[in-house]
């Protein structure tokens, strides 16, 4: 950032400019990430074989890939015979112009690889990964993204994953942060919470859920509790499976509401942590690319089911973000509405530079500063370099355009709105009604929603 002085003055032809470069410049918190420690061994994804076979690649790769190689025989191959026919047929046969593509460009050139790009040199470019040391080559790619740290999802249920945290966890870098994944309660899926319990030697009861959470919660110090709700996800469920018969409701256990409701709500609120959902995700929608994790679809969600969630539990914050564009705007006046409802991100189908213009604009429109701006989503590790790069140059463009358009001409240059804009929504602004139980909720959701606006200097805004 830019050390102007506190008090340098910025006017409506200025303020563009240093908008821009703060935004570019800010070191940004990360609040949900796909990326795992060194020490998780081949769980961490990392690299230009696995930026190259990254499930939004593979998709597409399908679009354009000769009719003889079919799914099968893609997945039954190495995991470098698949990262070379996605080169070939996105990078050598065709311009790589999708988001997706352009990803892996610019984050080949933020690591100087222009010449072996240029070249179309994968043997190169994979020499280069092949000399780096892991460690610092993870310290590195967060230096060069700006990116403070990143929240991980972590998963207790898979056991691949859990083995690298009990009996003893395992060392994991400052850079990263936990959270705890909890879809099948989301889901209301009893049968898959039992398998998990009974491996715990924990009662296949709602008190053994409890229990089962507050362990997790125990292992990981998590910043919250997640989940991607089912596509059709309604709360309260539907009244079919909350009256089922007595003796069919023992056989099918207890359905995603009551979970919620007796499960995972208490426990949040004893641990006062903040749950994140991601509502519309149409899970297998293409089973064919399900092996790459490409296979979900999109789905409008209920927004009305998340604001009677948050209306009914007001002492729990929420995080949210939804995939379909067609709810963004519906879901954005919920959030004006709702206190103890934050919005993050533009996930996934809406994480490309025409929608998160477009989301970032009326955001800021509806919502000033009380938002956070994005999260990576990231699965690989150097997938952090493009994904903030892309976010910051859109984001920052569209706050320019909201801080310096007419009619607002006058508001950038009254100190207060400016704070307001650019820099962290305060831990009393985010904080429920209560106090007590709920400061650590406050502090935890503060950190997590520093976001973009962070470190943004409001000093710098001062009337002329
Ligand atoms: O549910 C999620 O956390 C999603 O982000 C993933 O399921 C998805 O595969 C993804 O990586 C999207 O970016
Ligand atoms: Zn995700």
């Amino acid at each position: 950032m830019r050390n102007t002085g506190s008090q340098e003055v910025l006017t409506p032809e200025t303020v563009g400019p240093a908008l821009l470069e703060d935004v570019r410049d800010v070191e940004v918190i990360d609040v949900h990430t796909h990326l795992l420690p060194p020490s998780h061994g081949k769980l961490m994804l990392w690299g230009i074989d696995e930026l190259l076979t990254y499930h939004y690649l593979v998709s597409e790769y399908f679009m354009v890939a000769p009719a003889e190689i079919t799914h099968e025989l893609f997945f039954a191959k190495t995991k470098l015979e698949q990262s070379d026919l996605v080169w070939q047929g996105l990078f050598v046969e065709r311009s790589p112009i999708s988001e997706a593509c352009q990803g892996v460009i610019t984050t080949l050139q933020r690591l100087g690889l222009e010449r072996q790009v240029a070249d179309r040199d994968l043997r190169g470019i994979r020499a280069w990964f092949a000399q780096q040391s892991l460690d610092e080559h993870v310290e590195n790619i967060f230096r060069l993204a700006k990116v403070r740290y990143a929240v991980m999802t972590n998963i207790p249920y898979v056991e691949e994953e859990a083995q690298h945290w009990q009996p003893e966890a395992k060392p994991v870098t400052s850079r990263l942060r936990k959270a705890l994944r909890i879809d099948n309660f989301l889901k209301g899926d009893w049968a898959s919470i039992c398998e998990a319990l009974k491996k715990e030697g924990l009662d296949e009861t709602m008190d053994g859920a409890k229990e089962y959470l507050r362990k997790w919660a125990g292992i990981y110090k998590p910043e919250y509790m997640m989940a991607s709700t089912p596509h059709d996800w309604r709360y309260p469920e539907p009244a079919a499976a909350a009256s089922m018969k007595p003796l069919v409701k023992a056989y099918a256990g207890f359905g995603a509401s009551e979970l919620l409701e007796e499960a995972v709500v208490p426990v949040c609120e004893e641990l006062s942590l903040p749950i994140a959902l991601k509502l519309g995700a149409w899970r297998g929608m293409s089973p064919d690319l399900d092996p790459c994790c490409g296979g979900d679809g999109v789905a409008s969600a209920d927004v009305a089911s998340l604001q009677a969630l948050c209306a009914k539990f007001p002492k729990v914050k929420f995080l949210v973000t939804v995939l379909s564009r067609a709810n963004q705007h519906e879901l954005t006046v919920v959030c004006q509405k709702t206190r103890n409802l934050h919005l993050y991100g533009c996930w996934w189908y809406c994480n490309n530079p025409s929608i998160i213009e477009e989301l970032t604009k009326m955001r800021t429109e509806m919502l000033g500063t009380a938002y956070t701006a994005q999260h990576s989503d990231c699965r690989v590790l150097e997938q952090l370099l493009y994904k903030w790069d892309h976010s910051r140059q859109i984001i920052g463009e569209a706050l320019v355009i909201c801080l310096t358009g007419p009619p607002w001409i006058c508001f950038p240059l009254s100190p207060p709105c400016a704070c307001a804009l650019l820099s962290a929504p305060s831990e009393e602004r985010l904080a429920p009604h209560s106090r007590g139980a709920q400061t650590r909720l406050a502090a935890a959701a503060g950190r997590l929603l520093r976001g973009i606006h962070g470190p943004v200097s409001c000093k710098r805004l001062r009337r002329p």
